[in-house]
């Protein structure tokens, strides 16, 4: 066994850097609901020049940045569009049905990307049984997909849709830059056709709190009062900004690294029996154990016996995430351990 347990779960256990820990002891801070607070000022002015919109909000995590780009774009009643297993459907435990009063709209995607003409056709003609659609939302990296990168050009071809109907289109980019480092284009690139978008700080960038979101200013100033009155007006928060600052600073290259662990990984495990690895695009590697008589939960607690965290996300699905927490080192000891699970050792 490793000295520390090798947690490939998810890359929201990482943990902030030494340079994100000196930044947050030194941090000018004030009260944030009073937005004087200089440090979350900067950080969200920073998220929205890197994602090429007007304003930000720092909000506390990927759920709530979520929850409140729904309420701010849609009124009770409304329908949203959106892939069957994207995040805000399958994860978000139905906060948006619960505090928007809003229908979900699933649409089932391919490598988590929806079909333009599928969007087209779920969006809502005037008619008295109709909920009016209010919101189309997509989701990149997609990550019940494995961390797939949604095709630059369906992407447009949904944002033209949306356009013809005058909707708004926000994007879940938890990993917007895990999807820019993949594919080589700048996070503002991926975030133009969208009207908001909400992006992780605490997941691959390795800050330890904190998401953003960004969109048009006075789309900005109505989703701060719901902020606030979702409780997340947090006071001297400079404390966490600080770090999120440095993850946008230092830590969005070196995601570069996590995919090509994750491809390592991926070429390793497709070569034992009984396996079935989609192939990573980015920092996450889904596994289908059936072939090895195991369920995903009985896999995934005899990797614990060994010292490798792994998630299971459906019966017979282990999801394996890379981050900078995880190096190559862990990686191989992470073959190792599952090459002798399956040879029943
Ligand atoms: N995802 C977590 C779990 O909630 C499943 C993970 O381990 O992957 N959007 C996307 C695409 C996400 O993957 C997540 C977190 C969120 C939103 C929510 O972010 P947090 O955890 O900050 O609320």
């Amino acid at each position: 066994m490793l000295k520390e347990p090798v947690d490939l779960r998810s890359d929201t256990v990482t943990k902030p850097t030494p340079a994100m820990r000196r930044a947050m002891y030194e941090a000018e801070v004030g009260d944030d609901v009073y937005r004087e607070d200089p440090t979350v000022n900067r950080l969200e002015e920073e998220a929205a020049a890197r994602l090429g919109k007007e304003a930000g909000l720092f909000v506390t995590s990927g759920t709530q940045g979520n929850l409140i780009s729904v309420l701010t774009h849609t009124a009770p009643g409304q329908e949203v569009i959106l892939e069957s297993e994207s995040h805000i459907f399958y994860y978000e435990v139905a906060g948006s049905a619960l505090i928007g009063g809003v229908q979900m709209r699933p649409l089932k995607g391919k490598a988590g990307a929806l079909d333009p003409a599928e969007v087209e056709a779920a969006v809502r003609p005037e008619n008295i049984h109709y909920p009016p659609t209010g919101l189309i939302a997509l989701e990149n990296t997609h990550n019940r997909a494995g961390g797939a990168v949604l095709p630059p050009e369906n992407v447009q071809a949904i944002a033209q849709v949306a356009a013809r109907h005058q909707l708004p289109l926000h994007l879940d980019g938890a990993r917007i830059f895990n999807a820019a480092v993949a594919l080589g284009l700048s996070a503002a690139e991926l975030a133009a056709p969208f009207t908001s978008v909400m992006f992780c700080l605490s997941k691959g960038l390795g800050a330890p709190v904190g998401s953003v979101i960004v969109g048009p200013r006075d789309w900005i100033e109505r989703a701060r009062k719901w902020r606030k009155r979702l409780g997340g007006g947090m006071r001297q928060a400079g404390v966490l900004a600080a770090a999120g600052l440095v993850a946008l600073d230092q830590m969005v290259e070196r995601l570069a690294e996590d995919h090509a662990n994750a491809r390592r990984l991926a070429e390793g495990l497709a070569n034992l029996p009984g396996l079935e690895v989609v192939p990573p695009q980015t920092n996450m590697v889904l596994v289908d154990v059936a072939g090895t008589g195991l369920s995903a939960s009985a896999f995934t607690a005899r990797l614990a016996e060994h010292g490798v965290l792994a998630g299971d996300t459906a019966p017979t699905k282990v999801r394996f995430v890379t981050h900078k927490d995880v190096d190559r080192k862990g990686i191989e000891y992470t073959l190792a351990v599952v090459a002798k699970l399956i040879k029943g050792e």
